[in-house]
């Protein structure tokens, strides 16, 4: 039987996958091919487009056809997720050796439109480059008296999640993992990292709730995870420690995966934060982090399933007077000596810079440094520190940056990436999805990043921008998008820095507001100049955590790029950039130009008015007015406060206070 797609609330935005999405295929005489659940959605998906668009659609037909169109599982050797296209003789071909191919398949045609129906197109064969393409949602079951229902959520309540209880209608959420599917991720951990008390019982006596979830994602060929504490066997199972040696613990451990195992057969497996940022972990029983991974790593190994162990684990607790302890170093110097002895399901789960997700950092070393532990590269598509959804801040740049550093001799960190890629999500129960309408963009794009992290960004942002809103805005949409991520740094920290923001809701400028804290984030700005040594011969040492040639780049203010200049180096005011500048003019010239920018930006919006849906449009342009004060009070801010500190004046003599 098809699966039919799922129904939209009222009112609820269709994001990339609008009805007029779907106008190629659904006028066309399709063949579907072959058996199992992913080949019923494919049916579907397809029967919805030809309801709405005249066409036909059969299935396991005996005769030739003619048809424009066969979808169906027959090829060896694609595994599970790949496919093969092809267009011969007046017919497209897509064949797959598993349904999640053939799905994908499906959507490639979707992606392509009309072109996957004119011309001839030799075979060619499709494959996802990172087997894992992870979402992480940091939603809390019960609303969390400071974090609310979504911890660093800026797009409404959870998609899973009310007031304590799983959501009774997952209709919505079948339809994210359409989406979620339609852009190529493949797994979801549907719980906060940071696990209360509430949700740590989703892994026992909850377990119904996270079955329901895995139920509506599964069509969609998404697997299910879980957020789970270390401390599990003391909160749930009443046992007197969680030792990871202990054996009543490991015995109880095993019993509570085969229990999950019997409730969602296809259960991915556990996410862990673990002694990091107050959440319990091996420390406690002095034992370590591989020890605390292969516990759960034995667990569910029977089953298929995997831990994802995060690596963001750091001393926030640290004396700002003390200037030996640098945050940026803390992941390698916890992790490193433990590479190899990881199990082969443990995959160790790396923040893509050494600090949190600021809009401009280095990549962390310890992604070239673990040459015998799976990694998987996280980044952050809800935007924590870029703006909060408030923001235009397209990252897809910034992403594939990352992704092609090449950060091992011969590798670049989207092949270093063997456990995968994961994000963590930007989607709640907003109509729009993300909160700014054109936040959806980084979802989609992190998506097929995941899949080719080679991809133009800018082609991606294009295929983004076709789906969701046709050729009509297309030119004005790209041009607001494309450089908002270089906007934004304008007019935030300087010269990768980082944070000064405000605390605890990280919206907004504070330029001190992390300096005298115990969370380790410092600038060091004082009369004559600012950045943080992390230089191995004068400073933490940091620098001589990459290989060659990086520890050598950043080593020196002269070779360091300017972009991460703060970042690896005190200087003076008066120091020259590569790009000729002083430092203290780069800051007032780069804030004054990024609000213009903004501006800039939000007249191109305003001029879309004609071409973009009224909803969306008004958002939108509520939106720009938030951006742009909250733009203006920056550069005000960092520009008054640099000129007060260093006492020289703008070049240009524009307004600081
Ligand atoms: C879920 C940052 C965020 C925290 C988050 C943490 C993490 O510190 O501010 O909200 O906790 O990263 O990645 O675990």
């Amino acid at each position: 039987m098809p699966l039919p797609v799922p129904v939209l609330p009222e009112g609820v935005d269709p994001a990339w996958l609008p009805p007029a999405a779907f106008r190629a295929v659904g006028g066309r005489r399709t063949l579907i091919r072959g058996s199992g659940p992913l080949v019923e959605t494919v049916h579907g998906e397809v029967a919805e487009a030809c309801r709405r668009f005249g066409g036909r659609v059969v299935r396991d037909a005996s005769d030739d056809g003619p048809y424009d169109l066969v979808l169906g599982l027959g090829a060896d050797g694609l595994g599970d997720e790949g496919f093969t296209l092809a267009r011969e003789g007046g017919t497209t071909t897509v064949t797959a050796s598993g349904g999640r191919g053939l799905l994908y398949g499906l959507f490639h045609v979707v992606r392509l439109g009309e072109a996957a129906f004119t011309g001839e197109r030799s075979r060619r064969t499709h494959r996802p480059a990172l087997a894992l393409r992870m979402l992480d949602h940091w939603d809390n079951v019960a609303v969390h008296p400071v974090m609310g229902q979504v911890e660093r959520g800026y797009a409404g309540g959870s998609l899973f999640w009310e007031d304590g209880r799983a959501r009774g209608d997952l209709e919505r959420v079948r339809a994210y993992g359409r989406l979620l599917a339609a852009c190529g991720i493949n797994a979801i951990s549907v719980n906060n990292v940071n696990v209360h008390a509430t949700e740590a019982r989703l892994l026992t006596d909850r377990i119904g709730d996270v079955a329901a979830i895995a139920g509506a994602l599964r069509p969609y060929g998404i697997r299910t995870h879980l957020s789970v504490s270390f401390a599990a066997p003391l909160l749930l199972g009443g046992l007197p420690t969680a030792d990871p040696l202990d054996g009543a613990v490991r015995a109880w451990w095993a019993e509570a995966t085969r229990r999950v195992y019997e409730a969602i057969p296809d259960f991915g497996g556990y996410v862990v934060k673990a002694d990091s940022e107050g959440q319990p972990g091996p420390f406690a029983y002095g034992r370590s982090h591989a020890d605390g991974a292969n516990l759960l790593a034995a667990a569910l190994e029977p089953f298929g399933g995997t831990v994802h162990w995060r690596a963001f684990v750091y001393d926030h607790r640290q004396d700002w007077r003390d200037r030996t302890t640098d945050r940026a170093r803390a992941a390698y110097d916890h992790f490193v000596p433990l590479d190899g002895r990881f199990a082969p399901n443990a995959v160790l789960q790396v923040k893509h810079g050494p600090m949190d997700f600021q809009v401009r950092e280095p990549v962390s070393p310890l992604i070239g440094a673990m040459p015998r532990t799976r990694l998987a590269v996280e980044l952050q598509v809800t935007q924590e520190y870029t703006g909060q959804q408030r923001h235009v801040c397209w990252l897809g740049p910034m992403w594939s940056d990352v992704l092609g550093f090449p950060i091992e001799p011969g590798a670049s960190v989207g092949e270093s990436a063997r456990g995968g890629l994961v994000a963590v999500s930007n989607a709640g129960d907003d109509p729009f999805w993300t909160g700014h309408p054109l936040a959806q963009a980084n979802l989609y794009t992190f998506g097929r990043l995941a899949w080719r992290p080679d991809a133009d960004p800018g082609a991606v942002l294009d295929e983004w921008i076709g789906l969701t809103y046709g050729p009509g805005p297309a030119a004005g949409l790209h041009a607001v998008l494309d450089g908002s991520w270089r906007t934004y740094e304008k007019y935030t920290a300087p010269l990768g820095v980082g944070f000064m923001v405000q605390p605890g809701h990280h919206y907004g400028p504070s330029v001190d507001g992390y300096e005298y804290s115990p969370w380790g984030t410092y600038h060091f700005a004082d009369r004559d100049g600012v950045g943080v040594d992390r230089s191995v011969a004068t400073g933490t040492g940091y620098a001589g955590q990459y290989g060659k040639p990086w520890a050598e780049v950043y080593e020196s203010a002269d070779s360091c790029p300017d972009e991460l200049l703060l970042f690896f180096h005190h200087v003076s005011y008066a120091h020259l950039l590569a790009s000729g500048k002083t430092v203290i003019q780069h800051i007032y010239d780069t804030h004054f130009e990024g609000v213009e920018e903004v501006e800039a930006a939000r007249d191109v919006w305003a001029g879309l008015v004609d071409l973009v849906d009224p909803a969306r449009h008004r958002r939108v342009a509520e939106l720009f007015e938030e951006q742009l004060r909250s733009a203006r009070e920056w550069r005000d801010q960092i520009n008054s406060y640099f000129f007060r500190k260093s006492g020289v004046p703008d070049a240009h003599g524009r307004r600081i206070y």
